[in-house]
């Protein structure tokens, strides 16, 4: 049987084009392939939804959390088990076979709502239900958009279940957009509004995320995060989920065991909650992509709790535990409901029998400037405005990633005028959050408001000085966007700028394989969308 994939959701996709042999991620085509017929029943369960919600009937919570992990289970570097991704079908044909047996009118419903097979038929089924069973090439791009974007609409509305806050309407809207992207009756300006209302949501479903971790763990605030070693066995603890890591200081406490972030984690520090364990020590590392060196001179165990995984070396993959909508074959998995406390005994045991981690960094790194942090040094920065200290913000939230290309990121920011501060959020900061780009009238010249979520932030630190300034309009506002995606979180990010009606943005250091031609043109059209270019161009371009 021959062994195809076709797959071009990230920035790394195989030629800029798309991955067809294997991804570059480290993906196989037998996996690419599960995750698409993944989000197929995914798409033909949110159809019946859809169609139950306008009949009158109540969809139940469970169901909507089946979609938003089945989709974050599909992100970029989340999950790489086949067998997961293989229960996970199961499971929700199983689910969507019950809710079609209540639904009366069932005339309009697209294929993946009425499909059903046993695991002996997943194979062949997957082959036909990808991206590109969609032929016309603008319609395909305008789809994938939108599922992208929906995916990381679905990351955050996950982490934001875990911590027991839903929000029906976005559920309900992502489900319909879900099911419309198999409406063959929809048109290409259909498709683009559709596209923007997913940017409306993802406002909505960072603000709630933001809302269930700030009323958990509290405002973020200005803070000193280590980057050096201490002499205890450590747990090393990655991605984006703070109920995890929750849960994991809880257990470890009194075991002298340590606690350390890495990547997207690094923000826990800025939370008030987590300054009460004495174990949560610094932050290891670097953005994910470095994770093959950086977790082997760790030395102790690795938890993931969302992307990005890096398929493991031998020598660390007994180490490495996942949890939530990741997994990676044979890589202990750790369940756990929402609302229900994960059992991580066997991480902090196996942590107790491990060295104690290798010092690669030495000194702190400063961030915690999400918005209520930055609303209480307005004065000072309007002030910082006024007088000309501050001529320019730079938003330069997003992902990092491996790409050589990316180095233009550092180089960005070393080359930008020293009247100029960075706003960011993501894993992106990476690139330039351990320079010495110093502070201006003691704001510092890098201001990280969080993960890549907490771009939430940035727009709210926008629109704040929007109104302090009496403007009309956000893009009057000394504000520039230079933006690096990798994954589809950074597509909802975006989407969402474009519904706050941000003009302009700079998006690199490719754009998306997936954007066709033509839909491209519309991007540039209408909302400014570019490219970068050199660092000489586009400082010049920006100042
Ligand atoms: Fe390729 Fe990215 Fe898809 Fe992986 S996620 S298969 S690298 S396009
Ligand atoms: Fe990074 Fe994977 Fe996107 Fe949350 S950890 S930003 S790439």
């Amino acid at each position: 049987m021959e062994n195809t994939m076709f797959c071009y959701q990230c920035q790394e996709t195989a030629g800029c084009s798309g991955c067809t042999k294997a991804g570059v991620c480290g993906k196989t085509p037998e996996v690419a392939n599960l995750q698409d017929l993944l989000v197929y029943v995914t798409k033909g369960l949110s159809a019946v939804t859809t169609a139950l919600r306008a009949e009158g009937k109540p969809v139940d919570e469970h169901v909507n959390h089946m979609v938003s992990v089945n989709l974050f289970t599909t992100i970029t570097n989340a999950n790489f088990d086949k067998t997961a991704i293989t229960a996970k079908i199961v499971d929700t044909l199983a689910t969507k076979e019950k809710l079609l047996a209540e639904l009366v009118h069932q005339d309009h419903l697209p294929e993946a709502a009425l499909w059903n097979g046993d695991v002996s038929s997943f194979e062949e089924k997957a082959k036909t239900v990808g991206v590109l069973s969609t032929k016309d090439e603008d319609i395909r791009s305008l789809r994938e958009l939108i599922t992208y974007g929906l995916k990381g609409l679905a990351a955050y509305s996950k982490h934001a279940n875990a911590l027991l806050k839903d929000n029906a309407e976005v559920d309900a809207f992502l489900q319909e957009a879900l099911a419309k992207t198999l409406d063959d009756r929809l048109s290409v300006e259909d498709y683009v509004n559709l596209a923007l209302t997913c940017g409306k949501y993802g406002v909505d479903g960072m603000a709630l995320l933001d809302e269930a971790n700030t009323s958990a763990y509290g405002n973020p605030e200005i803070t000193e995060v280590d980057l050096g070693v201490r002499s205890n066995p450590g747990i090393l603890v990655s991605g984006h989920d703070l109920k995890d890591l929750e849960m994991l200081l809880e257990q470890t406490q009194g075991s002298g065991v340590d606690v350390y972030t890495h990547s997207e984690m690094l923000p826990a520090h800025y939370y008030p909650f987590f300054k009460k364990y004495d174990n949560f020590a610094g932050n290891y590392g670097n953005a994910w992509w470095k994770q093959k060196e950086e977790f082997e001179s760790f030395h102790g165990p690795i938890l993931m709790t969302t992307n990005c995984i890096v398929p493991p070396s031998d020598s660390y993959k007994d180490r490495l535990f996942t949890t939530g909508a990741t997994g990676y074959p044979g890589c202990r998995h750790i369940d756990g409901a929402y609302g229900q406390n994960k059992d991580f005994s066997e991480i902090i045991e196996l942590a107790k029998k491990c060295e104690a981690p290798e010092e690669i960094e030495t000194g702190t790194i400063t961030g915690g400037f999400a918005h209520e942090q930055v609303f209480a040094l307005a004065d000072k920065i309007v002030e910082a405005v006024k007088s000309g200290a501050i001529r320019k913000f730079v938003v330069m939230a997003g992902c990092d990633g491996r790409a050589g290309s990316r180095s233009y990121y550092s180089d960005f920011a070393k080359a930008l005028p020293k009247d100029s501060v960075i706003l960011t959020a993501g894993c992106a900061k990476y690139k330039y959050n351990k320079l010495a780009l110093g502070e201006i009238g003691g704001i510092p010249r890098v201001l990280d408001a969080g993960q890549c979520n907490d771009s939430y932030s940035l727009a709210l630190i926008a629109l704040k000085l929007k109104e302090v300034f009496g403007l009309d309009d956000v893009n009057e506002l000394p504000i520039v966007y230079n933006i690096s995606w990798y994954e589809q979180k950074a597509v909802i990010v975006l989407l969402a700028l474009l519904y706050l009606g941000v003009k302009n943005i700079h998006l690199g250091p490719t754009l998306p394989a997936f954007l066709s031609p033509n839909v491209a043109k519309v991007l540039v059209e209408n909302f400014g969308i570019a490219g970068i270019t050199t660092v000489e161009e586009d400082m010049n371009l920006f100042f």
